[in-house]
C-alpha cells in the first residue's frame, strides 16, 4: 500500500515566491550589480506530504510564467518528462516584457527568447519535484538521476571587478559588505587571496569586460603569477572584436586555462578560434539546443558551460553533457546570482556528470543571505555531493518570508546593471575593445 501511495502520489499544492536577495556591486560589461537581484523560490506539496522546492530568475517575464504555470501543476503526478513542454506551451498564453530586448542582463545569458524562459522556469519545477520524489523515495536526487560519479564538486573563485560600496540613493538599509573595492590587478589578486582563505578554491575565473583588455590581461597575469599552477580564466562576455579577441588570446595562451566569451556570437568566436590553440568557453552563444549544432560544426567553442536553469533543468544538463562528450568538447557549469536551493541542483547534476572537466562557476561567495537553514560550506573549494534525501537541504520559512516581504516592498522587479550604473555615470554605456 505504501509503495503504491508513493507511485501514484500527487501534487497538491504548488507555491511560487518572489525574493529579493542582497547582492554586492559587482561590475560586468552590462554596468553594475544593484543592490537587490530578483530570485524565485518554488515549492511542490505532495499528497504525501513531501515538500519539493526548486530556485530560478525572478525577473518579471520568468516569475509571470512560473505563476501562471503553477496551477496546471495541481493534480499532477511526480513527473518531470513533457514539463519543458507544457511550461512553453503556457508561455504563450502570458504577456511577455522583455523577450529579445537588445541590451538586458539575459543577453548575457544568450537572447531572452520564449523558449529560455520557458526552460528556466520549467527548471525550478522539475528540480522541486526530484526533490520532493528523493523525500518520498528516501534518496539524493543524484541517485534519481542515475547516481554520482564522484564524492564532491569542485567550484572556482568567481573574481569580480567591484565597489566598495553601492552608490548613494538607495535608502539606508542598503547591503554592506566588507570586501572593499576591486579595481585594479593588487585588489583583484587581495579578493582572490580572500576567496582562497575562506574557501580554498583551487581555480579562479575572473569578470572582464569592464576595464580596457590590457588591465584585464594584467589582472589575469597577476593571478597567475600570484597563484602558480592554479587554472586563471578571464570572461568579458563578448566586449571584445575579434582583433582584440586574439591580440589577448596570444598574450594568455601559456597562461589561462581558458578564455570565456572574448567575442560575441558564434561565427565570431569561430574566427576566434581558428586564430588560438586557447580553448573558448561559453555561456552566451551556445545557450540552447538549436545553438549546437553551427557552433560545434564551426568549432567555434571548446567548452560549454551549462546553466541547469535555462538549459532547462538537471536531466537536459545531462543530455547537454551527452552531446558536449559526443563531439569532443568540454562541459563545465555558468552561475548567476543565486542561493542555496540552485547552488545544491548544480551540485547534485554535477556529480552525475563522468565528463566534467573544469571547476564549476558560482556566485554563492557574494551573497550574505539564503533561504535554506543551512547554508553550503566550500571546503578546499568543493562542496560534498549529500547523501540524504532530496536535494539535501531545508527551506528557511522565516528566510523565504523576509526576502519575500522585500520583494513586496520595493519597486525592484528585474535585474538592470545599465539602469544601476547610470546612477552613477548617467553618461554611460556599454562598452566594446
Ligand atoms: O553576475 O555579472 C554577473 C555575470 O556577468 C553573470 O551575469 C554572467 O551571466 O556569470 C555569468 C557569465 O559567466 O557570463
Ligand atoms: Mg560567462
Amino acid at each position: 500500500v505504501e509503495i503504491s501511495a508513493k507511485i501514484n502520489s500527487k501534487i497538491t499544492q504548488v507555491r511560487v515566491t518572489p525574493i529579493l536577495i542582497a547582492d554586492p556591486p559587482l561590475l560586468n560589461i552590462q554596468g553594475v550589480h544593484a543592490p537587490y537581484a530578483p530570485r524565485a523560490i518554488i515549492e511542490v506539496e505532495t499528497d504525501t506530504g513531501e515538500i519539493g522546492v526548486g530556485e530560478t530568475y525572478g525577473d518579471t517575464d520568468y516569475l509571470s510564467v512560473a505563476q501562471a504555470f503553477a496551477p496546471e501543476l495541481v493534480g499532477s503526478p511526480l513527473s518531470v518528462n513533457g514539463l519543458r513542454g507544457r511550461v512553453r506551451a503556457r508561455t504563450e498564453s502570458v504577456e511577455l516584457q522583455r523577450v529579445d530586448a537588445a541590451v538586458d542582463a539575459g543577453g548575457l545569458r544568450g537572447p531572452r527568447s520564449l523558449n529560455k524562459i520557458a526552460c528556466s522556469v520549467a527548471s525550478a519545477f522539475e528540480v522541486a519535484i526530484y526533490d520532493a520524489l528523493g523525500h518520498l523515495a528516501g534518496l539524493p536526487v543524484h541517485a534519481l538521476l542515475g547516481g554520482k560519479v564522484r564524492d564532491d564538486v569542485d567550484f572556482s573563485a568567481y573574481l569580480f571587478y567591484r565597489w566598495a560600496e553601492h552608490p548613494d540613493g538607495y535608502g539606508s538599509d542598503v547591503p554592506h559588505d566588507d570586501w572593499g573595492a576591486a579595481l585594479d590587478p593588487d585588489q583583484v589578486v587581495q579578493q582572490a587571496r580572500r576567496m582562497v582563505r575562506d574557501y580554498g578554491f583551487t581555480s579562479f575565473k575572473l569578470k572582464g569586460g569592464v576595464f580596457p583588455p590590457d588591465q584585464e590581461v594584467a589582472a589575469t597575469k597577476a593571478l597567475a603569477e600570484a597563484f602558480p599552477g592554479r587554472p586563471v580564466r578571464l570572461d568579458p562576455n563578448g566586449a571584445w572584436s575579434v582583433a582584440t579577441s586574439l591580440r589577448v588570446a596570444a598574450e594568455l595562451e601559456s597562461i589561462a586555462e581558458y578564455l570565456e566569451d572574448p567575442t560575441t556570437g558564434t561565427a565570431q568566436m569561430a574566427e576566434v578560434a581558428r586564430g588560438t590553440s586557447l580553448p573558448l568557453a561559453t555561456n552566451m552563444c551556445v545557450t540552447s539546443t538549436e545553438e549546437i549544432s553551427e557552433a560545434f560544426r564551426t568549432d567555434a567553442v571548446q567548452v560549454v558551460l551549462s546553466d541547469h536553469h535555462y538549459w532547462g533543468g538537471l536531466r537536459a544538463t545531462q543530455d547537454l553533457a551527452a552531446i558536449c562528450d559526443a563531439f569532443d568538447v568540454g562541459l563545465s557549469m555558468h552561475s548567476n546570482t543565486h542561493l542555496g536551493i540552485s547552488l545544491a541542483a548544480m551540485t547534485q547534476v554535477a556529480s552525475t556528470i563522468p565528463t566534467l572537466r573544469y571547476a564549476c562557476d558560482t556566485h554563492r561567495p557574494w551573497q550574505t543571505e539564503d533561504v535554506i537553514t543551512t547554508p553550503h560550506v566550500f571546503a578546499d573549494g568543493k562542496l560534498p555531493v549529500t547523501g540524504t534525501p532530496g536535494l539535501g537541504i531545508e527551506l528557511d520559512r522565516d528566510s523565504l518570508q523576509r526576502l519575500h516581504q522585500r520583494w513586496a516592498g520595493s519597486p525592484i522587479r528585474d535585474r538592470d546593471d545599465g539602469v544601476a550604473m547610470r546612477r552613477v555615470h548617467p553618461e554611460w554605456t556599454q562598452p566594446s575593445w
